[in-house]
């Protein structure tokens, strides 16, 4: 019997309505343009003020919250962040972490590995981009008479999550950063989240300024990415 309410306890089933088969042309077409749509996407470090209405993030984070999850616990919290005054603060943690992984935690080959990004200690996005999206994970849910249900694949639930947002973010046309400051524990405390979950991705999300640079780098190719047997 599932502790959750979310979940029904007994095996309970429904036809399954949602489902569409296409054409084998039509199938292939479609994945072809999926992909083609999905390759625009490139994460950026440059953002404009420009405003996003709160709906359409409202809309991409249902859509984050479709996303398979371990026994369906949905472990996951997404902190929406569009107060100044609170990026403010998140951006004054985070470069006091991030200087120290640039000037002393990192390796130098750690350091090497960036190089082609171009990124530093300097986190001005954090403030100039319209919306911080902190994404924890759930060790375990919370019931209201105090007891905690134990979550499964807490990190791997979370980061399909994190994917499906970020595909929900591109389709309705903005850009993004996976950004990991670490540590950020900070990020509990400043966002009021309980001991039980844990930042994973600091998500920064908006328009990419006028003059936006992004980093010549190339994605594999199929043949180095997969293999069929
Ligand atoms: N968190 C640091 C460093 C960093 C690490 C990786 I791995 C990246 O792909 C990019 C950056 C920062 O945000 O600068």
């Amino acid at each position: 019997m599932s502790k959750l309410a979310i979940n029904q306890g007994t095996p309970q089933f429904i036809p399954l309505t949602t489902y569409r088969s296409y054409p084998a042309e039509e199938m292939e077409q479609r994945a072809r343009e999926f992909y083609a749509d999905i390759a625009r996407r490139k994460t950026i470090r440059e953002f404009a003020s420009t405003a996003v209405s709160r709906k359409v993030i409202e809309q991409c984070l249902l859509a984050a919250g479709t996303a398979p999850s371990g026994a369906n616990h949905q472990p996951w919290h997404f902190a929406v962040v569009s107060d100044p005054a609170i990026k403010k603060r998140i951006r004054v943690e985070a470069e006091i972490e991030e200087r120290e992984f640039y000037e002393r935690r990192a390796p130098q080959e750690w350091k090497d590995a960036l190089a082609p990004l171009g990124t530093d200690s300097n986190k001005p996005f954090l403030e100039e981009a319209p919306y911080l999206i902190a994404i924890f994970g759930q060790k375990s849910t919370l019931m209201e008479d105090g007891t905690a249900v134990k979550n499964y694949y807490v990190p791997e639930s979370v980061s399909i999550a994190t994917g499906f947002l970020i595909a929900a973010l591109h389709h309705a046309g903005l850009a993004t950063l996976t950004h990991t400051p670490s540590p950020m524990g900070f990020l509990n405390e400043l966002l009021g989240r309980p001991d039980n979950e844990k930042p994973y991705i600091l998500l920064v999300v908006g328009h990419p300024a006028g003059h936006c640079m992004v980093p010549n780098i190339r994605k594999k190719s199929l043949e180095e990415i997969a293999s069929f047997l």
